[in-house]
């Protein structure tokens, strides 16, 4: 059974991996201590890839397996500036020790209105209503579910089955969606300039700086330095655009 489920979020990896190629995505170099990275706490590794994907000024994608502790798929694409479509966000965990599945996934929104979500959640409103049963929580404890979380945010406390069963289904149709939504938008003209839209890229970054409930964790496997590091300039840069913007003397 474990066997089954270790593999689970490789399986849905490789599907990720695919679907990116498939899109023309090209992998972006990063340095080898993101790349891999080994920790001796429950013989853990966390892998990072970059991706260049058409229409995205950043995808990146995160695996980590600490054994029966912890198994994580975590994955953001960030459309083009030019584009306001939401930005897409995946985080999987699963804790073998306690039969555990926490899945988030949503379009996570660069606006919270009408004209935004009409234009933008038909998609993943049809996939939260395939799973009725999937999507069982509502309450956050760390972030603002009005935040850049939708209504229609895909929430998932589960157990060994509903990570078998639906998990899957849900993840590749969750991708296929997003990617015929991104098709969509280059019908659509954009509602927000692409300086907002920099701007709400930015203070996504900083926002999910300060809420992410797994720096703790990154610290406690891999060390204050290495963890700082991977927050700063892989999970989010752009959370220090300013500073450095500012810095460089360009403005
Ligand atoms: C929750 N995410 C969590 C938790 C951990 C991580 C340890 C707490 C799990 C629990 O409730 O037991 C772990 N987050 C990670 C890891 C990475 C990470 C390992 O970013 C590695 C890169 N988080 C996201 C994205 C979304 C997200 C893109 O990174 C949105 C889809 C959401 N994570 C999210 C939410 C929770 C969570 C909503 C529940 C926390 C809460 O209740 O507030």
């Amino acid at each position: 059974m474990s066997f089954k489920a270790f593999n689970m979020f490789d399986l849905l990896l490789d599907n990720l991996t695919n679907k990116i190629t498939s899109r023309g995505g090209n992998q972006v170099t990063i340095p080898d201590y993101f790349k891999e990275h080994h920790s001796d706490k429950n013989n853990s590794v966390i892998r990072n890839w970059l991706w260049d994907v058409p229409g995205f000024r950043r995808w990146r994608v995160t695996r980590m397996d600490a054994g029966n502790k912890m198994q994580v798929l975590n994955s953001v694409a960030y459309p083009n500036f030019k584009n306001d479509m939401p930005i897409m966000g995946i985080d999987l965990l699963w804790f073998e020790v306690k039969g555990k599945l926490v899945a988030i996934l949503d379009f996570q929104p660069l606006e919270q209105n009408k004209n935004y979500f009409d234009k933008y959640f038909d998609k993943l409103k049809l996939l939260k209503s395939r799973f009725p049963d999937f999507s069982n929580q509502k309450d956050m404890n760390s972030y603002d579910i009005n935040k850049y979380f939708s209504p229609w945010v895909i929430f998932c406390k589960g157990d060994f089955r509903d990570m078998n069963d639906n998990l899957p289904l849900v993840f590749n149709g969750f991708l296929d969606s997003y990617f015929e939504l991104y098709n969509h938008s280059l019908a659509l003209n954009s509602q927000i300039s692409s300086d907002d839209i920099r701007r709400l890229h930015i203070s996504y970054d900083i926002y999910n700086f300060e809420r992410d409930p797994a720096h703790g964790l990154f610290k406690s496997y891999f060390g204050k330095e290495w963890a700082n590091s991977f927050i700063n300039e892989f999970l989010f840069p752009l959370k220090s655009y300013d500073q450095k913007v500012d810095n460089s003397g360009k403005s």
